[in-house]
């Protein structure tokens, strides 16, 4: 059983996730609970207020420290082992690596920003990994707390009907997945590669090697680099 902590001010951007599909069925097999805190619970002025302008200007507001901090000790207090990872478009990328890393703790807490940020000294103190889930900005944490937990759960033990599902796919080693294709053999005119209706199993995983690397090469070259080093 994993613990995923979502420390939010927008529960609702993230709760809609868990209700259906995998998730869910995570979450019912008790193999993943999920709790949320909003930081906006545990400020002490008198209007709740959560952020403030940025010391030195700059536009934009940032999240006060106080409510973060009350939020994440009290976590901290509850859950010692609790792992706290925050969202942040200058953190590290966020890797297949990482996600099954993750997968191995017992309890993620994922403190999501809004506004412009949050004061780093809050991250000073709390984070034990900040990651960037890609180069682009979103406007806060939810959305890129949701892909990494979505990325992690799926690589739970049992979280998955088909094991085999997690060793064959894309950037298990470091390569594209090849395509695949289901039935009709023929479907308005677009045939399944022949081969791969004919049964010969060796040469189909074959074929599916040499398909993964063209793929690799053409949409991902700086990946393909990578795998003719090793
Ligand atoms: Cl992790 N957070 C936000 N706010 N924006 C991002 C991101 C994370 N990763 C890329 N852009």
């Amino acid at each position: 059983m994993i613990t995923f902590s979502y420390v939010t001010l927008f529960k609702s951007l993230i709760s809609f996730y868990f209700e259906e599909s995998i998730l869910k069925r995570a979450i019912d097999k008790n193999l993943l609970g999920i709790e949320f805190f909003n930081p906006r619970d545990y400020t002490k002025n008198k209007h709740n207020k959560v952020d403030d302008y940025q010391a030195g200007g700059g536009a934009g507001l940032l999240m006060c420290p106080q409510p973060l901090f009350d939020t994440l000790k009290e976590i901290k207090k509850i859950s010692p082992e609790a792992y706290f990872v925050f969202p942040a478009p200058a953190g590290k990328p966020f890797c297949q690596k990482d996600a099954k890393r993750l997968a191995n703790k017992s309890h993620l807490v994922f403190v999501s920003g809004r506004y412009e940020g949050i004061d780093e000294r809050v991250i000073e103190e709390f984070a034990d990994e900040v990651f960037s889930i890609g180069d682009y900005v979103l406007t806060g944490g939810e959305l890129a707390s949701l892909v990494m937990s979505d990325a992690i759960c799926r690589n739970i033990d049992g979280v998955l009907g088909n094991k085999d599902s997690l060793e064959e796919e894309s950037f298990e080693r470091d390569i594209l997945e090849a395509p695949s294709f289901t039935k009709p053999a023929e479907f308005e005119g677009l045939r399944v590669p022949s081969e791969f209706l004919k049964g010969n199993h060796a040469k189909i995983a074959n074929l599916k090697i040499e398909m993964a690397k063209l793929k690799t090469r053409y949409f991902r070259p700086d990946l393909y680099a990578r795998i003719n080093t090793r």
